[in-house]
């Protein structure tokens, strides 16, 4: 099996500074989150951004400055979310990408979102597939449903998107597909020609999902953007569910991929730093 590929999700849009000291919701804390999770075996960071207050924001001078607090503590690849949070407009979630990060998410199709939807229309994802080749970033398809794959390859017959790709599952969001091995299997049988994949579970589902993902051969998605918890009533830090993964996957004999490895892996080398 290939090396395991560990990407933390560190920040996310739904959970608030109140909720837990650990959100890295500043680029400084960001920048030592990075540091620490590159340590502990990380490979990739999901990158959203916060106010100095909690609040979400998508813009784009906060994001250089995290992305350059990222860069200058450690060698992650820098993947960017276009998805940002509920309400924001499709070109406030889309010009981070102006950055020229070396990834960033595409939802693949609208979803409910607990009580909300999160809005991806063909209209939307046609729009942010266009801008992502206008600034040669790499996308990675984020899934939440089973139909999402469905939208990805109509996308791609209407050339706005180019497979294979790399793709996050993400499974159990209230609203999305649930996190289950036989819903992931299916997901994985039903992956277009050539593409990687990783799981991302919501909540406690994250460490099932990820040892799931580590007998299959797929990659892994941690982080407190999608679960705040360690273990019942104990708060994670992002570090230490990235090396929790890291130990699991080294006992059952899978080898974790540095951020260098993840590019080849990717076919990302040589494409920008
Ligand atoms: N915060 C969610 C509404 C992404 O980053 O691309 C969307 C999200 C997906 O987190
Ligand atoms: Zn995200």
């Amino acid at each position: 099996m290939d090396p395991l590929i560990i990407t933390c999700a560190p920040v996310g849009a739904e959970v608030a500074p109140e909720q837990t000291p650990y959100l890295p919701h500043t680029p400084a804390r960001l920048g030592e989150t990075a540091h620490a999770v590159q340590a502990a075996g990380g490979a990739m960071i999901h990158v959203h951004c916060r106010n100095d207050d909690g609040s979400n924001t998508h813009d784009v001078a906060r994001f250089a400055e995290a992305y350059a607090a990222i860069r200058a503590h450690s060698d992650l690849i820098v993947q960017f979310s276009t998805g940002g949070a509920i309400g924001m407009s499709p070109q406030e979630r889309a010009a981070v990408l102006e950055l020229g990060p070396e990834m960033a998410t595409l939802t693949c199709g609208s979803v409910n979102f607990g009580d909300d939807i999160f809005e991806n229309s063909f209209p939307i994802m046609r729009a942010i597939a266009k801008k992502m080749k206008a600034f040669d970033v790499r996308p990675e398809l984020e899934i939440f449903d089973k139909g999402h794959l469905a939208n990805a390859r109509r996308l791609a017959r209407e050339g706005a998107l180019d497979l294979p790709q790399h793709v996050d599952f993400v499974l159990g969001v209230p609203g999305g597909l649930e996190a289950t091995a036989q819903n992931l299997c299916e997901l994985v049988d039903d992956l277009p020609q050539g593409c990687t994949w990783s799981v991302a579970g919501i909540g406690r589902q994250q460490l099932a999902m990820a040892m799931v993902a580590i007998a299959m051969g797929g990659h892994v998605r941690v982080g407190l953007e999608d679960n705040l918890y360690y273990a019942k009533g104990r708060l994670a830090r992002n570090e230490e569910l990235v090396a929790r993964v890291a130990r699991i996957a080294q006992e059952f004999g899978r080898p974790v991929a540095t951020p260098e490895q993840a590019r080849e892996l990717l076919g990302l080398r040589g494409r920008k730093a």
